[in-house]
């Protein structure tokens, strides 16, 4: 809609900010540096607005706490859209100069009442007319989003929704304030920068694009497929049916991490030959055919690009253990192997020129350069004279004009019923890091959080007559899993909350893989679950569990 798909701002500028409105980002246990320039912002006297299912620590200390049912926020976001034009808040002059489409955005939302949505959302109509109110009247309010946002089957949608606020209000390409979606690992822009992914060549060039297509031609003599690939999502059910006779797995354990998982190992099963380059064993090696091992991002060069799209520089520290390579140089002798006469590369500057010598967004980034700036380069970086972007779009959109983009609300692929009556919503802990093929290594961490758990409301445990601490049984269409139930005040009523991190208990034999329509995301945040109790047997002691009152 603005054309970038990135922090619009940077992190220093948080601090700075008037109004913080966090949605679906449990920020102080997943982005726990971020949360600290939140709360200097709060301290300099920010106000803040946390939409969130959860009563998680960032809800508790907000001015306003949007806690809504799982799923709903298209309704909740566009009631507030809704007051915004219904109160005469929308920045007219933005919105002439910078867009288009804003009248089907405006009729689209004229039946989102604020007492409709209420209904819905389970949140008070008069909290929604606050939180527009506030959004929409304050100059430096920026948006910050994750994963309770983007991993349901109407992700996108939520995000245009957002957007649409951004755009109506004119909170773009001003300081402090803007679109941030915060990035879930130290280099996830970056790999995305550098095209991993099936419609990209790197700088987000589409790989359906001819004129971008002979470019890399004529780079790399050889010629290139028009085709869009398969995401991750379609990847993993052409999997599951058998058609995938390769996989080739990098640095992922898929095993733990993709939805509905069991059909993920039937496909598994299925697979002729699997490649896993790992820098541990993990529940996927078990799978593999051949392991390469990998070095670690403290034995190896490189750089990270960070959320608000930072490009810096990562040295050498320590030595690998013997046979452990980069990944680079795994890479390019597969390549090699494979028949492609792949140049000889001393180092991965070498790459990165490369890319940047193809690549409009990073063309003026260089590892020289990021010798001499410590702190990093922002893409956008055209040439070697820029001195990166901090915040973008201050000029206008960079599409132009940006594209208001009108949604209804669609709702969640998988509803609670007689037979599955709670819903399951899943993520993570401030303890843990996703498969937890990392931190479960570490006593520290492990010592903190050993095994898996559910959130459960007091009411709901009362209804199963289970007591804190108890083990139960949680099952879906897909699978079950045992887990301790934590009764906790955080969940709603008929809503329960797991991590994703214990092998033994995964999550993800229990979730929906339905996908966004657009970007396959998996619905790892609503399906439809039913707890049992296990014979009447109960253990653990509540205690042993600081994790719940300490973040
Ligand atoms: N300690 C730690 N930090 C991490 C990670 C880790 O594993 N451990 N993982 C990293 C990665 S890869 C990522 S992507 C990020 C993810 O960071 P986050 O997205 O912040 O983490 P999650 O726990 O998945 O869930 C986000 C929040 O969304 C809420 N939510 C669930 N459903 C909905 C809904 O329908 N609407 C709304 N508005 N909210 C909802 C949840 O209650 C939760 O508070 O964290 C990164 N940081
Ligand atoms: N139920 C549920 N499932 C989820 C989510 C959720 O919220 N709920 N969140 C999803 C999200 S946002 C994410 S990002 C995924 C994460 O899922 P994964 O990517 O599977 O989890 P990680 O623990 O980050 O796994 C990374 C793997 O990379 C390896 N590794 C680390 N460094 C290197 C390296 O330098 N080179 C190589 N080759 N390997 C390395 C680690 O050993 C580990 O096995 O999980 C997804 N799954
Ligand atoms: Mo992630």
């Amino acid at each position: 809609m603005f054309g970038a798909g990135a922090m619009t701002n940077s992190i220093s500028e948080i601090r700075h900010t008037d109004l913080l409105f966090i949605i679906g980002s449990n920020t102080s246990e997943a982005h726990p540096i971020i949360a600290m320039e939140m709360k200097r912002a709060r301290q300099a006297g920010a106000k803040l607005i946390v939409a969130d299912p959860r009563e998680i620590w960032m809800a508790e200390q907000a001015d306003l706490h949007l806690q809504l049912k799982p799923g709903t926020d298209v309704w909740l976001l566009s009631a507030m859209t809704h007051v915004i034009v219904a109160e005469d808040l929308i920045d007219h002059e933005f919105i002439a100069s910078s867009t288009e489409g804003f009248e089907a955005v405006r009729d689209a939302v004229a039946k989102y009442t604020p007492e409709e949505a209420e209904k819905v959302t389970g949140v008070p109509a008069e909290d929604i007319r606050t939180a527009a109110r506030w959004y929409a009247t304050t100059e430096k309010a920026g948006i910050y989003y994750t994963l309770g946002i983007t991993e349901h089957t109407h992700g996108t949608d939520n995000v245009y929704c957002l957007a649409n606020l951004v755009l109506m209000t004119g909170h773009l390409g001003k300081f402090a304030s803007g679109m941030n979606p915060l990035r879930g690992q130290n280099n996830v822009q970056g790999a995305n920068d550098a095209g991993a992914t099936p419609i990209y060549y790197p700088g987000y060039q589409p790989v359906t694009d001819e004129g971008v297509r002979k470019k890399f031609e004529k780079a790399w003599g050889v010629p290139l497929s028009p085709d869009d690939g398969l995401n991750l999502n379609v990847m993993m059910k052409e999997l599951a049916k058998g058609n995938m006779k390769a996989l080739y797995v990098m640095g992922e354990d898929i095993v733990i991490s993709e939805p509905n998982v069991s059909q993920v190992e039937k496909g598994l099963n299925m697979c002729e030959f699997l490649v896993c380059q790992e820098i541990f064993h993990n529940e996927t090696t078990r799978y593999a055919d051949v392991v390469f091992p990998a070095t670690c991002f403290a034995e190896k060069d490189g750089v990270f690009t960070n959320s608000d799209r930072r490009v810096q520089r990562v040295r050498k520290a320590v030595e690998p253990p013997e046979g452990a390579r980069e990944d680079w140089r795994i890479l390019c002798d597969f390549a090699r192997a494979a028949g492609y006469s792949m140049p000889e590369y001393n180092n991965p500057g070498e790459i990165y020129a490369e890319m940047a010598s193809l690549t409009p967004k990073v063309a003026g980034i260089s590892y020289e350069r990021l010798d001499e700036n410590i702190e990093g380069l922002q893409w956008p970086c055209p040439d070697d004279q820029h001195p990166g972007t901090p915040t973008l779009h201050m000029d206008g959109p960079l599409n132009g004009k940006a594209q208001f983009q009108a949604v209804e609300y669609r709702p969640s692929a998988e509803l609670p019923d007689e037979e599955f009556p709670l819903v399951l919503s899943t993520g993570r802990t401030l303890y843990h890091y996703n498969a937890a093929t990392q931190t479960r290594r570490d006593p520290g961490p492990v010592a903190k959080q050993r095994s898996n758990f559910i959130e459960m409301h007091r009411k709901n445990a009362k209804l199963l007559g289970v007591e804190h601490g108890e083990t139960v049984k949680v099952l879906s269409r897909r699978g079950e899993v045992e887990a301790e139930v934590w009764v906790s005040p955080r969940v709603r009523f008929g809503c329960i909350w797991m991590p994703m991190h214990f092998a033994e208990s995964r999550a993800n034999l229990l979730t929906n893989d339905a996908g966004d329509v657009i970007t396959g995301t998996g619905e790892y945040k609503v399906c439809a679950v039913r707890v049992e109790k296990l014979n009447g047997s109960s253990n653990g002691n509540p205690n042993d569990h600081p994790s719940i009152t300490t973040t």
